[in-house]
């Protein structure tokens, strides 16, 4: 892998974003994800090689520590920036079809809902897996899910839900996808939703943390 490659990698894994950005301070007044993108791709690197080389291991990396309780939310929230501020360089390329991805995923946090701090996470991380994201943002009535489904054939539906009050809204949502579109993946998360509510709502698939929801988009 080249070396701006792996100083992408590097930086994305420990959340530093630009040049002025201070964290992490043994990284202080060098370049960040932001610039080392623009080189990268001045170099004639492919977008999706600074996407699959550098973005996907970094944040694979990012999620397997979140897991293991490694790191918490914060260092997650400066890798998911770090993130975004390469994205942004690399989005016109995806954007012109000139760069594949592999698949949509739609994400939402559910009516009456609007907790977005970890429907955030989780859709960064499966965008540093490769997916295109439609971010429906918070408080997501059933229509809205629907027309986006409508909108972007075979994509990957994601729900979140913090409060115990609106997984009754994620049930609702679920059913009326159901009812709507034949052979949809459903992925559900959040802190009060478990497997065995998953399966009580016909979902596909419960994941605690963002880590989980890429494997399983990834093997689908
Ligand atoms: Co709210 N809130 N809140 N809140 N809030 C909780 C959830 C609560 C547990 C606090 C408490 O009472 N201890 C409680 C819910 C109780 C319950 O339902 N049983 C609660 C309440 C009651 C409320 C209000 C009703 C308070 C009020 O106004 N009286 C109100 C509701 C507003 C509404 O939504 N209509 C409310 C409001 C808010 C704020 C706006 C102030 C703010 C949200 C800001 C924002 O999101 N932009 C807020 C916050 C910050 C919290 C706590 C403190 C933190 C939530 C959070 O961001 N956690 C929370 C208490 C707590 O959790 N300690 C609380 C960090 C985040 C990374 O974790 O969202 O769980 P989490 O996401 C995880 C996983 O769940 C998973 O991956 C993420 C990373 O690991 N995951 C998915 C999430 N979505 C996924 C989707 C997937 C897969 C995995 O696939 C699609």
């Amino acid at each position: 892998m080249s070396e701006i490659l792996q100083q992408l990698a590097h930086c994305v894994e420990f959340g530093k974003i630009d040049k002025i950005s201070p964290y992490p301070p043994d990284l202080k007044g060098q370049d960040g994800a932001d610039e080392l993108t623009k080189k990268a791709l001045d170099a004639c690197i492919k977008p999706g090689d600074i996407l699959e080389q550098a973005l996907i291991p970094a944040m694979a990396a990012v999620g397997d520590k979140f897991s293991r309780k490694v790191i918490y939310v914060p260092q997650m929230l400066m890798s998911a920036k770090a993130m975004s501020s390469s994205m942004k360089h690399l989005k016109p390329y995806f954007q012109s079809g000139e760069t594949k991805r592999k698949g949509k995923f739609i994400i939402g946090t559910v009516a009456g809902d609007l907790h977005d701090i970890g429907k955030n996470l989780v859709a960064m991380m499966i965008e540093g897996a490769g997916w295109e994201i439609i971010d429906l943002g918070v408080d997501v009535n059933t229509e809205k899910f629907l027309k986006a489904i409508n909108d972007n054939t075979g994509a990957v539906i994601g729900l979140s839900a913090l409060l115990t009050t609106t997984m009754e809204n994620m049930k609702k949502t679920v059913e009326a996808i159901r009812g709507n579109f034949n052979g949809l993946n459903i992925l559900v998360g959040g802190a009060p939703v478990t497997m065995d509510y998953c399966q009580k709502i016909n979902a596909d698939f419960y994941s605690p943390d963002p880590q989980g929801a890429v494997n399983y988009l990834n093997q689908l």
